[in-house]
């Protein structure tokens, strides 16, 4: 959903709370991620697992792809006048003022893969994007389980309500201006995102009326809490407002995996988290009604 805020700069001093997954305390770590989760929607990720060399080879296929002529990318186009948003796309006629140069495809469960979608150049595109699906729904998911637990429910709580979750590869790639933004201010319609960048900073949240630079950390996984995550919590855990900015000089480029709940699969204020001192402030949807509702204005809070 695109939101319009006053802009204001950042206190340089402050950003996302950063939490080491090695920290052999759970307790610890899940205490730091629920705190992170209600007070900011997003946190960074390190010692999370995803190799080094497999984020590389991530960004190398990317990049491969994006400079390839118009016409190689095109082969790979979302289908004019599809519901679906999987496919190759670029500048969004409708955001005259943000980039929109993008991939994006879903890459798990195998059911639910159109490899039509995925590039057949560079030809380890497949390969890489293969293995790095199987290493990120496998941080996704203990990432999950420390939710679930900051919310005093069981580790495979929030996982079981998404049906195991639909996970979607989206692919930015914003070359050097400083003349339009990058992704205008959103929250994220689904469950949760993953990112990973090549590098280059840009990533803002909104916090306490500021939006602040989310500062870019060699190899870490930069976590966005969505608004199905704050629905299932009924409002403990924050959607993050977010954006992007395009750097002058340098091409920046991120890899969000999105997360979201198995279609047909009602999400709400699970049971557990609601009662007579708190009444459920979501109605339980679909995520098709949920994204129908929003984006047609029909429904208030959330
Ligand atoms: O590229 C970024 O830093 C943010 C991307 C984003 O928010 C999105 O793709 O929805």
């Amino acid at each position: 959903m695109e939101v319009e805020r006053v802009q204001y700069t950042s206190p340089p001093s402050v950003t996302v709370p950063i939490i080491d997954l090695s920290d052999l305390d759970d307790d610890l770590v899940a205490h730091a991620l629920g705190k992170a989760s209600e007070e900011w929607g997003a946190f960074q990720v390190v010692n999370h697992g995803i190799p080094a060399e497999l984020m590389r080879r991530l960004h190398e296929v990317g990049r491969q792809f994006f400079e390839l002529p118009a016409a190689e990318k095109e082969a790979v186009a979302v289908l004019p006048g599809s519901k679906s948003l999987e496919g190759y796309g670029a500048k969004n006629p409708n955001l005259p003022k943000s980039w929109n140069d993008h991939l994006f495809h879903k890459i798990w469960p195998e059911s639910c893969i159109d490899y039509s979608f995925w590039p057949k150049n560079p030809t380890d595109y497949r390969e890489v994007t293969e293995e790095y699906a199987r290493h990120v729904m496998k941080l996704t998911e203990k990432i999950m389980g420390y939710l679930s637990k900051g919310l005093g429910l069981g580790r495979e709580v929030l996982k079981e309500t998404l049906g195991g979750g639909e996970y979607m590869l989206r692919i930015n790639y914003y070359p050097p201006s400083d003349s339009v933004i990058g992704a205008p201010a959103h929250t994220d319609f689904d469950a949760l995102a993953l990112l990973v960048s090549n590098g280059v900073p840009g990533l803002q949240v909104f916090k306490d009326s500021h939006w602040l630079d989310v500062e870019d950390i060699n190899s870490a996984v930069v976590v966005i809490l969505g608004d199905q995550i704050m629905r299932l919590s009924n409002g403990r855990y924050k959607s993050v407002l977010h954006r992007s900015t395009m750097d002058k000089e340098k091409t920046r480029m991120t890899w969000p995996v999105l997360i979201d709940p198995m279609p047909g699969m009602v999400v709400g204020p699970l049971p557990e988290l609601i009662g007579d001192e708190n009444p459920p402030k979501f109605e339980s949807l679909t995520l098709e009604d949920y994204i129908y509702r929003r984006t047609n204005m029909l429904l208030g809070g959330g």
